[in-house]
């Protein structure tokens, strides 16, 4: 099993849900965590948490992974320990709306094809330069069962995370042979702030997402990634596909 205490790793969208969840389980096992969102006050709050928890070093910043500029900037500006990144976490995403295509909200798409697609791109870019120099890193892409399956309204949310899923054997393709390994875990419904954001707030709609049934926490999938991201180094775990237990696919919900 790989020891990931002091080795860096860096969460993308900490400061919510599924993010917030690994950026904790990492801390707790003794890892330098490197965190970013918009919300800068957010992940500055849980940075002065988990250092107070864990006794371990934490490094939060606010960083939009939509522009590719300020990302490569903010990457190669870090202080040099910083960027000796082992674990890099592309978990920003969201889901805009759920309209049938013909009702689709243009900058609904833009949104979610720069965050989700372009955004994980931008991330990836710029630290890969460092990771290539070092002895061993992992990339750990947040797809979603949405990458696998299709459902009505799904569409562009759909195709955002059909890509990350090609974009995840793209890499995995191209960095053989190198230092990276490359997995991705694509869970069902997670319990986050992910439908509130879909619906915009609509807290009423949001909920209705989960009801009767028992959806999986931030924390379940943060229990999947360290997994993952402790085999020992000559181990892949390619992809994991996680569900709670009333699920059976992404349309098909037992619900009570
Ligand atoms: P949340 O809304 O709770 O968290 C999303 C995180 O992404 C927030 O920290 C948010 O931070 C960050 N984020 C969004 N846009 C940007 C941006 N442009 N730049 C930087 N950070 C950004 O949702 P989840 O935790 O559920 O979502 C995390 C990932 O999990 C996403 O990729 C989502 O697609 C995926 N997923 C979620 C599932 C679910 O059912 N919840 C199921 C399958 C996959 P901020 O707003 O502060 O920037
Ligand atoms: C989030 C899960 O089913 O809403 O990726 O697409 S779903």
């Amino acid at each position: 099993m790989k020891n990931l205490k002091n080795k860096v790793v860096f969460v993308t969208g900490a400061s919510s849900g599924i993010g917030r969840a690994c950026a904790e389980k990492f801390a707790s096992m003794g890892a330098k965590v490197l965190m970013c969102a918009r919300r800068k006050e957010r992940v500055e709050k849980l940075a002065a948490l988990l250092v107070k928890k864990y006794k371990t070093e934490v490094f939060a910043f606010e960083m939009d992974v939509r522009n590719f500029d300020v990302v490569k900037e903010t990457i190669d500006s870090l202080p040099a320990k910083w960027k000796n990144i082992e674990v890099l976490l592309n978990n920003a995403g969201l889901s805009r709306g759920l309209n049938k295509i013909q009702d689709g909200v243009l900058l609904d798409w833009e949104e979610m094809i720069d965050t989700n697609v372009k955004g994980l791109l931008y991330v990836t870019k710029s630290v890969l330069p460092y990771m290539l120099k070092r002895k061993s890193a992992h990339i750990i892409n947040i797809g979603s069962i949405a990458g696998h399956e299709v459902y009505p309204a799904g569409n562009v949310y759909c195709g955002s995370k059909h890509a990350v899923d090609a974009i995840t054997k793209g890499m995995r393709l191209d960095l053989a042979g190198t230092p990276v390994r490359v997995s991705t875990v694509d869970p069902g419904m997670v319990n986050t702030e992910f439908s509130l954001v879909r619906y915009r707030g609509d807290k009423q709609r949001a909920d209705a997402t989960y009801s009767g049934m028992q959806p999986l926490k931030g924390e379940d999938i943060a229990d999947a990634v360290s997994f993952i991201a402790t085999r020992d180094e000559n181990t892949v775990i390619a992809e994991m596909i996680i569900f709670p237990k009333a699920q059976a696919s992404a349309m098909v919900t037992h619900r009570k």
